[in-house]
This record gives structure tokens, sequence and C-alpha cells, in this order.
């Protein structure tokens, strides 16, 4: 039995049999499980014309990603991204992927919705553009956590530091306000490898509860940095500072001692007998005057450093 259906309100189509209507239908979509406010994503969506008529508008169908507390579209979801297409034979598919911004909002569970054959308007009315044998399989959903990270940029030291020197191990550690970060047991401790961005070594921790801490950034032959009741009410970057080289033992304060082991290994390069990387302070692969005047410059000085 062949219906008949006379659509009036979609142009250029005025009678179409069912059985050579297209049903586009989202097949697949990929997503990450978790993701930081005001930071990219990439997700995918692929569409198939699972019908047996040819999927054709002339003014395209939109293929649109939003953002739910559930997994039902409707006017108050955050519209994320889109795509347009207008035609796809039967059995052929496509796959959109996108790239784009988490928005600024409160921390905890969503869905990403991922609908096709949605249009131009706003959402929560009718919006579908193409006649399908079916219009109720045109949406997909995926669970999202979105939470709070932190984005920590330091300044390194050194006018010989290469780049491969600014990609350093930071341990960047949250505690209660007015804690002694030395030996206090810290809230979070998050061990990250630095990325140079910008002239900054930065680096992100994630999953960061609301709240105020006091939080410390540390890398090798450095002293610790310290800035005081940040304030997280969602993502957001701070700058801790510039960390001061010459601490060659790693200890809390740079004296004698790194003095030592920098005399120790003088005029050494990288695979010299007696080179000691934790005397190389700007990470050139060589000790020498740079290096001296590091510790020279921060001499005497202890840790931690407070960041205003
Ligand atoms: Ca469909
Ligand atoms: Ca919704
Ligand atoms: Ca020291
Ligand atoms: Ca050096």
């Amino acid at each position: 039995m062949v219906n008949i259906c006379f659509i009036g309100v979609f142009p250029g189509i005025a009678v179409i049999a069912s059985s050579s209507l297209p049903d586009l239908v989202v097949t697949g979509i990929t997503a990450p499980d978790s993701a930081s406010t005001q930071h990219q994503i990439t997700v995918s969506m692929t569409v198939q014309n699972q019908g047996l008529g040819d999927a054709y508008y002339s003014g395209n169908w939109w293929d649109k990603v939003y953002l739910s507390t559930d997994n039902l579209l409707d006017s108050s979801d955050t519209w994320l991204t889109w795509d347009a297409h207008s035609h796809l034979a039967p059995g052929d598919n496509y796959t959109n992927n996108f790239t784009f911004t988490i928005p600024s909002v409160a921390a905890g569970d969503y869905y990403l919705l991922f609908r096709t054959d949605w249009g131009y308007y706003s959402p929560g009315s009718s919006e579908s553009y193409l006649y399908e044998s079916n219009e109720n399989n045109n949406m997909l959903s995926k669970l999202i956590t979105i939470y709070y990270s932190v984005d920590v940029s330091v300044t390194l030291q050194g006018g010989g530091r290469p780049d491969e020197g600014w990609v350093v191990p930071l341990t960047v550690k949250f505690f209660t306000p007015g804690s002694d970060v030395l030996t206090a047991p810290p809230l979070y401790t998050f061990n990250l490898i630095t990325a140079k961005i910008d002239g900054f070594a930065v680096a992100e921790a994630k999953r960061i509860v609301p709240g105020i801490y006091d939080i410390s950034a540390a890398t090798t032959h450095c002293l610790t940095n310290v800035k005081k009741g940040v304030v997280i009410t969602g993502s957001v970057a701070v700058n801790l500072g510039t960390l001061l080289e010459g601490n060659a033992d790693d200890s809390n304060a740079i004296n004698i001692t790194d003095f030592g082991i920098l005399a120790a290994s003088y005029g050494k390069s990288s695979g010299d007998s007696g080179y000691n990387a934790q005397a190389d302070f700007d990470r050139s692969g060589s000790i020498n005057i740079t290096d001296f005047g590091l510790l020279a410059a921060n001499y005497g000085k202890s840790a931690p450093i407070v960041v205003p």
C-alpha cells in the first residue's frame, strides 16, 4: 500500500509517496566523557540516509549540537555548533567533525544532543525541514560531565632556554587557604607537563571543585611559588609568577649547596662525564655563565615565593 502525502509547508515538494521518502538517521556520535568549561572539545556526528528516497532540500537542512540538562531537545538548551547539508543519496552517509568551546555553565552532568534535520530558527518549535519516512530517529545524545579547570602559567628564567626547555614537569598543588604549602597535605596534587604558550609554560589542572585555594607550583631546580586566596567559581587562568632558578638540590633554599653542585659540573655539556642537569638551570644543554648568573641572582632566597 502506498500512502500519498500532501506537504504544503515544504516548498518544492507537493506529493510524495512514503515508499520513496528519505530517512535521515544519526547513526553514530563521538564525544569525550568529560570537558572543562571555556575549553574546546571535538565531537563527531554521522548521518545516514536509511530511506529509499533521495534526501534533498534546496535550502539545506541543519545538523546541530546542543548542550542540555536532560536528553530532550527543547527551547532551554544551548546551541553549540552546526553544519548544513542539502543532499544525501539512499544508503549514503557523512560525518560532521565539530570543534567548539564549552560555554561557561555550572559544573555538573549534561547531555550533548546531536540532531539532524533541524531548522534555522529557535529550538522548541517544529523545525524539521526534510520530509522523511521517520522523523523520530533524528537525534542521539551523550552524557558529558562538565567541570572547572585551572590553567596554571609560570614564567621560566634563562635567556638561553630553548623552546623544549619550556616543556617541564610542573607540580601544582591546591591547599586550604593559610596552609604551609611546604608541609601541609594538599587538597589536590597535579603532576603536569607544561607547554610553551605565548611565552609562558602552561599546564591544565582539571576537575577543580569551586572554592578558595592557595595554589603552589614547582618544577625541578626552582623554588616553589604560591598564590594565595585564589577564588574558583569557573574555569580560570592563574599566573603563578616566575619560578626562581638555582635550586640545584631541590631543597627549599638557594644557597652554598646549590653553588657546590653548579661548580662541580661547570663547563660540562649534556653527554659529558660530570654533566648534572640539575645545575643546567636554563635547560640549554650546557652549564655555563648563564646558569651561574641565575643562581647568583637568586642566591639566599627561600621558598615559598609568594606571588601577588
Ligand atoms: Ca529520520
Ligand atoms: Ca533539554
Ligand atoms: Ca637548594
Ligand atoms: Ca645552561
